[in-house]
């Protein structure tokens, strides 16, 4: 098979197999130069190796409490002003709604994100937690990412740690992995510049692995940045998650620039996405899980990437916004049965997952959990 490869591509090729670490050199030369299909047959190999034949999905409803944002990120079509019309906040009521809605469905999770809200306090957002959990205690809630956070410590003037553990007492389980953008100063500067910066996010991760949250880690890629920076932001994650293995899933987010600042920027390809997730699969060699968030990458390509190092393709979304507020044309939500057909016409046999990865055994609305499915 790897006979005729280029010198770099053999001894990359060699290292995967051998289960040896990827440099970033490495990873510069994957992300720029290695053929695509050498690649996702290498990723597959690591993929294998980690989840076997299984493809993990989750029943999961989103919330986004409100779309009103202190920042302007050049990348975001969510965000409004509180005057615009488009902006919105949901009330205590809204978001019972919203959970009953999700128990209805038999969602296991809940995932919060959403705008800085300029005149609401720290209070508000700690309802929001403790509302779900009221609402419905067997829901987990995924909330927050560093950026919301460290505002909720900018507004109370109190520590993160502090912050996290008040999140923790109203009922936050663990936090998506958002925010994270791209860790390059310069890069950042040009896309979010007054938002946490990745020391911060990296300091937020810590915290919350050590608290005894586990928590996910994305990439925003395909607007002004290079391999370079990508490379360098996937070997910052893989730093932290050495330290704390904290770390669940690695998501890569395609960028859409529809209706942002960024519009005049070409949306990524389905070969450049397939690219991202084997890259990002070689080089975060201590992440259990890679996930094809099938919302943002469409249903082939995300179908495509569970042979290119994705092993989860997310879960049913309902009312997801972030993206379709950008232009992303795939449904707002799948069922059951549709991400099953999904994943077998992928060649891999569907689990459902609850948030920590443990197998979802259920009864139509109803469910327990049992162990993780890979040890
Ligand atoms: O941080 C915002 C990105 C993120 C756009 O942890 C955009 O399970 C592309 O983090 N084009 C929020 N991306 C979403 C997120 C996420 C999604 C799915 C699963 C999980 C998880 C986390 O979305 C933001 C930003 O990087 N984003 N606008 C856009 N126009
Ligand atoms: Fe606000 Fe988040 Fe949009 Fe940035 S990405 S403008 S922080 S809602």
């Amino acid at each position: 098979m790897f006979q005729t490869l280029d010198t770099p591509l053999q001894e990359i090729a060699d290292k995967v197999l051998g289960e040896e670490r990827l440099s970033f050199e490495d990873g510069v030369y994957l992300d720029e130069l290695a053929d695509l299909h050498t690649l996702g047959y290498l990723a597959n190999i690591v993929r294998e190796r980690k989840s076997e034949n299984f493809a993990y999905y989750n029943t999961n409803i989103h919330l986004n409490p409100t779309n009103v944002c202190v920042y302007r990120c050049r990348f975001c079509a969510f965000r409004a002003d509180l005057k615009d019309e488009k902006s919105y906040t949901f009330d205590e009521p809204m978001i019972r709604e919203r959970v009953l809605e999700g128990r209805a469905a038999g969602a296991t999770e809940i995932h919060v994100v959403g705008g800085l809200h300029h005149k609401k306090k720290f209070d508000w957002y700690l309802d929001v937690v403790r509302t779900i959990r009221e609402t419905c205690p067997e829901i987990h809630v995924k909330a927050w990412t560093p950026v919301e956070i460290s505002w909720f410590s900018f507004i109370t003037k109190k520590p993160i740690r502090w912050i996290m553990e008040q999140m923790i007492d109203a009922g936050l389980g663990s936090m998506p992995g958002g925010g994270a953008e791209i860790f390059d100063a310069e890069v950042r500067k040009q896309l979010c510049e007054h938002k946490a910066d990745s020391a911060v996010w990296f300091d937020v991760h810590r915290t919350a692995h050590e608290l005894g949250l586990r928590s996910n880690a994305t990439m925003l890629y395909g607007h002004i940045e290079q391999a370079r920076h990508r490379i360098d932001h996937m070997v910052q994650l893989r730093d932290l998650q050495d330290e704390t293995g904290g770390f669940q899933t690695f998501i890569p987010l395609a960028f859409h620039p529809d209706n942002t600042e960024l519009e005049s920027l070409e949306k990524s390809d389905g070969l450049s996405d397939l690219r991202m997730m084997a890259v990002a699969r070689l080089m975060l060699d201590n992440f259990d899980h890679m996930k094809a968030y099938w919302i943002m990458l469409g249903q082939q390509t995300a179908q495509m990437a569970l042979s290119y190092g994705a092993d989860d393709i997310d879960g049913t979304v309902v009312h997801e916004l972030i993206y379709h507020d950008a232009g992303a044309d795939t449904p707002e939500g799948m069922t059951v049965e549709q991400l099953h057909q999904l994943i077998r016409e992928a060649g891999r046999e569907p689990v459902e997952r609850d948030t920590l990865y443990r197998k979802v055994i259920r009864d139509g609305a109803n469910w327990t959990v049992g162990e993780s499915v890979v040890a």
